[in-house]
């Protein structure tokens, strides 16, 4: 047991970060072997909080844990980061204006990706948590120099379990049956989960569910689900999203296997999405990086709702070009 990761959390006295932190610390991310020196990233606002999650996390004395150190400064969070998880941005609040949510988080994620450009370990890997997800990726990436641009990746891993957990219970069948679902695009209602070549036991899903099912009422409450979450628990989804973003993180670090998952990865052009772009795709990962999977077939159903999310995200690129964030 020699190795150590250090991993960066940003908004470690939040809602997910908290949900989060014990996990990572009890080996749920990386696995029992190795070893995990974290390094929490807060606002000033936000650091009496992460400063009672660093208290609780020594009570546990997890065995895997090395140290927990806590900065306001993204140039000392970031030092040596093997693995960074931007939680913390500032998300859409009632009145706000797109131009204006967007400007607010290229304050956050520009100087975030500069300074993980310039601190973090050479073999860096980001997920982006906090949204608008997608677009957040775009605004580190670009920032941080020298950093291969598929060291990149934002989280629709939680779309995604939503998708299989909704399939399953729709089939009456157990999760652990269903493979081949996919995320496209954006993290937002656009998204779109197709189960076009999703299994059930090894069977096309959609020989055992409706089709007309999967293709309206299925999507929507995909797509939706976050707000069905705040509507009946009276608060938005932070247990699932923590898992989703460690599930996200354990899937790129130690692989996948054979199985098939979600993530928004920067595009080569796969499936006419255009180059450089942060949007979802079916990905397996061998450990080293995420691969899109390739040569699935796309009808026309699909190509409009893979388009209609893809021209959100342009639309956002666009948008943070203009008002110079990328
Ligand atoms: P909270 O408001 O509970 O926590 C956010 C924390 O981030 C706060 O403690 C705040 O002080 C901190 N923060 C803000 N700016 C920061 C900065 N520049 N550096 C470091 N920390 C900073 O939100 P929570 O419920 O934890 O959600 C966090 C983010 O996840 C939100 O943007 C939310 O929209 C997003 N989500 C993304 C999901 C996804 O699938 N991609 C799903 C869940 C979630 O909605």
């Amino acid at each position: 047991m020699a190795q150590t990761t250090t991993i960066t959390l940003t908004g470690a006295g939040g809602q997910i970060g908290y949900a989060a932190l014990f996990r990572i610390a009890a080996g749920d991310m990386l696995g029992p072997d190795r070893l995990i020196a974290l390094r929490l990233l807060e606002i000033p606002q936000g650091m009496r909080g992460a400063e009672g999650a660093a208290m609780e996390l020594l009570d546990c004395a997890f065995p895997l844990l090395e140290s927990v150190e806590i900065s306001d400064d993204p140039n000392v969070a970031f030092d040596g980061a093997n693995i960074a998880l931007l939680i913390g941005s500032r998300p859409r609040t009632a009145g706000m204006e797109r131009g204006d949510l967007l400007a607010a988080n290229g304050a956050i994620f520009g100087p975030q990706g500069r300074a993980i450009g310039e601190h973090a370990a050479d073999d860096v890997r980001v997920a982006v948590v906090g949204n608008p997800a997608n677009t957040n990726a775009l605004i580190a990436q670009q920032h941080a120099a020298g950093v291969p641009a598929e060291r990149f990746s934002a989280l629709t891993r939680l779309d995604h379990n939503r998708a299989v957990g909704l399939l399953a219970a729709e089939a009456g069948a157990s999760v652990r049956a269903v493979d081949g679902i996919t995320i496209w695009g954006n993290h937002s209602a656009t998204q779109y989960p197709d189960l076009s070549h999703a299994t059930i036991d090894g069977r096309p899903a959609l020989e055992t569910v409706d089709a007309a099912w999967a293709r309206g009422p299925y999507i929507e409450r995909v797509a939706k689900r976050g707000a069905e979450i705040i509507e009946v628990r009276g608060g938005s989804s932070v247990a699932s999203a923590a898992n989703a973003a460690i599930e996200h993180v354990r899937d790129w670090v130690l692989g996948t296997g054979d199985r098939r998952t979600s993530a928004a990865v920067v595009s080569r052009g796969e499936y006419g999405v255009p180059e450089g772009l942060i949007s979802s795709f079916p990905v397996r990962s061998d450990g080293d990086g995420w691969r899109v999977v390739e040569g699935l077939g796309v009808d026309d159903f699909s190509r409009q709702r893979i388009d209609a999310s893809v021209a959100e995200l342009v639309a956002e690129r666009d948008a943070v070009r203009e008002l110079g964030l990328i």
